[in-house]
């Protein structure tokens, strides 16, 4: 497969003036006729004319309105064409029915819709399919579906047809067409300068009940974007769709934003807390891309991460203004460590901005995304909020309407700043993640800390150069006030210290506060000084840092010299789950133990070969005996954590309930499941219905439960998914794959809906016991469905690999399993380029 570099990238060697596109609908042969209007470049550095284009029959095509001949060749076709502006005609033929990969134009329970991102817009029409060619488009839409949207704003509709008219210039990538038997929720927004926006969410009958909250989060993203962005939207309309078949969280296409139903349908009875924070995040999310990577778009694909580090970012800053900041910062942190750390630390690793790719939609990656949003974020703390929110400003006005690059933006930031971005750009060229080790010493009056800054090779990348590492740091005396607030060091140098003076005693440090900047803090440090800080940090982040390394540890003792469970660390979490000053929150993101994959990764950063089942045996273990150590209080605390009255889906009442069911975790390990089987039957929302049930399953108690919720939802797809993964991951570690491949042969099992596909297969994968069982079962279920899957859908596919990613973590033997599948895969007959990719990758 061919491999495309950063360094050849060459501007089109045309412009695209305007684009006139009309669908005649049939689900097996949809014809769609385009008129392009093509303007040569002068001095082109690739003056020649190549359309991308694939999986098109073409009908026929013309310049001018004469018919001409293309040659068509691998990936699209190329044309003799006059040196002067001239008008570019084609008639495809495509068949949406038979599309199962989810990209281009494809079909949905009988609705066609579009998925263009990054590169299926060629398999709609012949078309120059690159970000950086921008036009505006016109759409007419020929067909019997009562409803049929595209991009922009709504123009001429009557029996049979739909126009539709995007002012604003936008690469083909945000193209998009729905058109089905769909209903809308609608509300309205004003704009800050006056303007009357109609928004819309549409849905299939039946799910416009399950529209009001995904409606009020777009109107408070709206809103959100213009007071900290400055930001407005643009278009009369926005509509928002729903899709049950989709292979990505949601879509953010001008004007019309297409999304997996799991992302956008939300109720009290069939939607976690989780959902709901959720849903609010992905839709402001996509809104935000509005000014985000639609008025600013990427020049190339190695870009990515301008449009979606920054958009991670934005939508992150929303929800910690919506709901509680240290909260949603812990949370990001535990994400970040569970799927960006181990793909950054193995054989995927890749820069923010990638050199290369094969198939960039396996570029749609937490490194890209989350990582992507950590280096802005320590932009920010680096300049300053003023700077931060001025160079933004510059960003907007400079570059709206334009396709760019890594240096636009961080030009914006030394032309706000005068701050040379030179070693900061490091963040987005390198790959790994940089360990920070760190000594202090105290003479009776000066503290000094000295960090060592070290990154390990990764492909393709043997030489690491220092980073700029924006540390946070506070201090803290015996009593655990603070001595000095928090201070942003700047480490520039590959060894460097910092000192504090006048400090009469020795004052206990808080380091990389907030978590300032996504490394690895390698600190030596007594459990009594964690403890320490687990009662007292000031700062909400190291806080619960200083708690989660006990936990950590003490599993590592656990596992490593058969230790029992650490006493005072069990007092520690004890005494602060029982604080009522505390947020519940807070307190449950205490109490979740780390998970058994990160338990995973730091054996074998300490030079341990992880034993998945001695890593499940301690967690065990050590639930068991916080039950047990707790048994006196844990009826009492379950009370008093109840919510009562109406659910309600906002932070607060989702603290609680977070705080409630993991108490509640606890207590169905002593009372036998009494108290969640109450709660099972009272439950009137989907998260206690589903916590309860969960802590049934994981006692084995469940199974009356488990059957009345399938007779209860089995038609509904969303709560159906849940179902099938609780199923897995629940699963005792020896069964778990063959309870997988139960479900695979249910009836309800659909290979072609990714959403079902990722419930079961996600919960294997994302069962550690279970997935690395010594047997291989894991290995091998997750091998052959993937080699069924790639037929169908690739992008899905390839992204699910990752699964094994860590392998080379673990044991000779289970070494051994991986390598048979992964070869096995590879060795398949057909297999897609972008799974190819990606088990290649992970082979090396
Ligand atoms: N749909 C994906 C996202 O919004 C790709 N742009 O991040
Ligand atoms: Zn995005």
């Amino acid at each position: 497969p061919e491999t495309f570099y950063l360094k050849d990238y060459k501007p089109f060697g045309f412009e695209v003036e305007s684009v006139e596109l009309i669908f005649r609908l049939a689900p097996e042969a949809t014809r769609v006729l385009s008129k392009i209007r093509f303007v040569p470049r002068e001095g082109a550095a690739d003056p020649r004319f190549f359309l991308h284009g694939e999986e098109l029959e073409l009908i026929s095509a013309q310049i001018d309105g004469e018919p001409v001949a293309p040659r068509l060749i691998d990936g699209g076709l190329e044309c003799d064409v006059p040196s002067e502006p001239f008008t570019w005609e084609s008639e495809v033929q495509i068949n949406p029915a038979a599309n199962t990969a989810l990209e281009g134009l494809y079909m949905s329970n009988g609705m066609y819709c579009t998925q263009c991102e990054a590169e299926g817009f060629r398999k709609i029409t012949f078309y120059p399919d690159r970000p950086d060619v921008m036009s505006t488009f016109k759409v007419r839409i020929e067909g019997t579906e009562p409803v049929m949207l595209s991009n922009g704003n709504p123009g001429d509709s009557g029996a049979g047809f739909a126009e539709w008219h995007d002012p604003w210039p936008k690469p083909a990538y945000l193209f998009a067409l729905v058109a089905g038997e769909l209903v809308n929720h609608p509300d309205r927004f004003t704009t800050a300068s006056g303007k009357d926006v109609e928004l819309n969410i549409w849905v299939r009958p039946g799910d416009e009940t399950k529209c009001a909250f995904g409606m009020e989060a777009l109107k408070k993203s709206m809103t959100w974007d213009e007071e900290v962005y400055g930001r407005e939207y643009d278009l009369d309309v926005f509509n928002i769709v729903a899709v049950d078949d989709f292979n990505m969280g949601a879509m953010e296409n001008k004007g019309l934003n297409i999304f997996n139903s799991s992302c956008v349908l939300a109720s009290p009875e069939t939607s976690t807390d989780m959902n709901f924070e959720r849903i609010e995040a992905i839709i402001a999310h996509e809104y935000f891309h509005n000014w985000t990577g639609n008025r600013i778009t990427c020049r190339d694909w190695f870009q990515l991460c301008l449009k979606e580090g920054l958009t991670v970012y934005r939508d992150a800053q929303f929800t910690a203004d919506m709901r509680s900041e240290p909260v949603k910062r812990i949370s990001d942190v535990i994400d970040l460590r569970a799927r960006q750390f181990p793909e950054d630390g193995g054989p995927l690793a890749h820069p923010p901005r990638p050199e290369e790719f094969q198939e960039i939609n396996n570029f749609y990656t937490a490194t890209v995304y989350e990582k992507g949003a950590e280096v802005i974020g320590m932009l920010k703390r680096l300049v300053g909020d003023e700077a931060y929110y001025k160079a933004l400003d510059l960003y907007f006005d400079r570059h709206d309407g334009q396709a760019c690059t890594i240096e636009d933006w961080l030009e914006v930031f030394e032309d706000t700043t005068g701050r040379d971005m030179a070693q900061f750009k490091r963040w987005y060229s390198d790959a790994g993640t940089p360990r920070l080790k760190v000594a202090e010493e105290y003479d009776g009056e000066t503290f000094t800390l000295t960090f060592q800054q070290s990154t390990a090779p990764t492909p393709g990348q043997d030489i690491k150069e220092p980073r700029v590492i924006p540390i946070a740091v506070g201090l803290l005396n015996d009593a655990g006030e603070e001595v000095v607030p928090t201070t942003v060091l700047e480490m520039t140098e590959a060894e460097q210290s910092f000192t504090f003076e006048g400090l009469s005693e020795r004052p206990v440090p808080s380091i990389l506060r907030e978590f300032s900047a996504p490394v690895v803090l390698e600190r030596e440090t007594s459990a009594a000084e964690r403890t320490f800080l687990l009662a007292h940090d000031t700062d909400p982040f190291n806080r619960w840092e200083a708690g989660r390394a006990l936990a950590r540890e003490a599993r590592l003792a656990m596992i490593t010299e058969g230790a029992a469970p650490d006493a005072a660390y069990l007092e520690a979490l004890t005494s602060l789950v029982r604080d009522d000053a505390l947020d519940p929150a807070f307190r449950a993101l205490v109490l979740s133990p780390p998970s058994q994959s990160e338990i995973a990764q730091a054996l074998h950063e300490a030079g341990t070969t992880p034993d998945p089942a001695a890593i499940h045996d301690a967690a065990e273990t050590f639930s068991q005996t916080l039950a047990q150590a707790m048994a006196d209080s844990l009826p009492r605390l379950y009370a008093a954590t109840t919510v009562d009255g109406p659910y309600v889906p906002d932070a607060e009442g989702a603290g609680k309930r977070a705080l409630n069911s993991a108490i509640l975790g606890l207590l169905s390990r002593i009372d036998g499941g009494e108290a969640a089987a109450k709660q099972y039957e009272a439950a009137d929302n989907m998260t206690l219905q589903l916590s309860a049930l969960a802590c049934l399953l994981r006692i084995e108690k469940g199974a009356d439960q488990s059957a009345a919720f399938f007779e209860q939802w089995k038609d509904d797809r969303l709560v159906m998914d849940k179902w099938f993964g609780l199923q897995v991951s629940m699963a005792r570690p020896e069964a778990a794959a063959d309870v997988a491949r139960s479900l695979c042969d249910h009836a309800l099992f659909d290979m072609k809906n990714p959403n079902r596909f990722r419930a079961v297969m996600g919960a294997l994968a994302g069962h550690h016991a279970g997935f690395h069982h010594a047997s291989g079962a894991g290995y091998a279920l997750l091998a052959e469905k993937l080699i069924a899957l790639d037929a169908l859908n690739p992008q899905t596919t390839a992204r699910m690999c990752a699964a094994f990613q860590t392998w080379k973590r673990y044991d000779d033997d289970r070494q051994g399993k991986v390598r048979v599948e992964l070869e096995r895969i590879l060795a398949t007959e057909g297999l897609s380029r972008d799974t190819n990719e990606m088990v290649s990758r992970i082979l090396n």
